[in-house]
């Protein structure tokens, strides 16, 4: 007789990158989906700008080889304004990062967010590469994640600009940690229709698996 076999675990996830491009939504947007909820695009109409760090616990049951895993995502989402912009109706990132460094022990996988149809959006992960670099740990992932999927034409962001992209990030954290040994993929995700939100969760889980695995 077999037994079967659960294993609950539980992972942190960071969003980073510039102010709207769906940092929010998308932990919003997975908690529905993960609930098996039917998500028609209602929820991210009101959502507000990030002043503050937001948390959202997600759980997804999921299996790998031959076990099930009951993941608990932890969705830790700063906001997208940078400190030199000096915008005063919000705290910066910076300012953020400085007060709960201390409560952030280790990120399994940073979601390095775009808007594919804003270029702006992708040149400024460069920005966000230096923020997020000091929280990341030696296995952690990242997922260079385009939103907005559903507003893509033909004429934005090409596929080669994306792999350089996730080039270019790669190199950069391993100047700043050479020990780094994480995994990296891309992804473009609409959070209003749900497209390719089911792939998130599960890559989302597998690292945390594959964390947990490698202690
Ligand atoms: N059409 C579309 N709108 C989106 C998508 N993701 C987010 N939005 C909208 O973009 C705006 C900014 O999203 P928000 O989650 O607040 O961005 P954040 O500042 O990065 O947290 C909101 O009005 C959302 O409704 C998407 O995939 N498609
Ligand atoms: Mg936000």
């Amino acid at each position: 007789m077999t037994v079967p076999m659960m294993q609950s675990l539980t992972g942190f996830v960071m969003p980073v990158g510039n102010g709207a491009v769906g940092k929010t939504s998308v932990s919003r947007v997975l908690d529905v989906i993960s609930r098996g909820s039917k998500h028609d695009g209602e929820i991210i109409r009101d959502i507000r700008k990030t002043n503050n760090l937001e948390f959202e616990y997600i759980t997804t049951k999921q299996t790998f080889g031959k076990t099930t895993y009951s993941v608990t995502l932890q969705f830790l989402v700063p906001p997208g304004q940078k400190e030199g912009e000096g915008d005063q109706t919000g705290r910066s990132f910076e300012k953020v990062i400085e007060i709960y460094k201390s409560m952030i022990r280790r990120l399994d996988v940073v979601l390095f967010t775009y808007d594919v149809v804003s270029l702006e959006t992708f040149h400024d992960l460069a920005y966000w590469v230096d923020g997020v670099g000091k929280l990341m740990n030696d296995n952690t992932h990242f997922i260079l994640l385009g939103t907005h999927l559903d507003l893509k034409t033909a004429s934005e962001i090409t596929m080669e600009e994306v792999r350089n992209g996730m080039e270019y990030l790669r190199k950069e954290i391993l100047m700043m940690k050479p020990s780094w040994v994480g995994k990296c993929t891309t992804l473009e995700i609409s959070s209003l229709s749900g497209e390719n939100l089911p792939v998130l969760l599960r890559y989302l889980a597998g690292s945390v698996v594959m964390s947990h695995i490698k202690e």
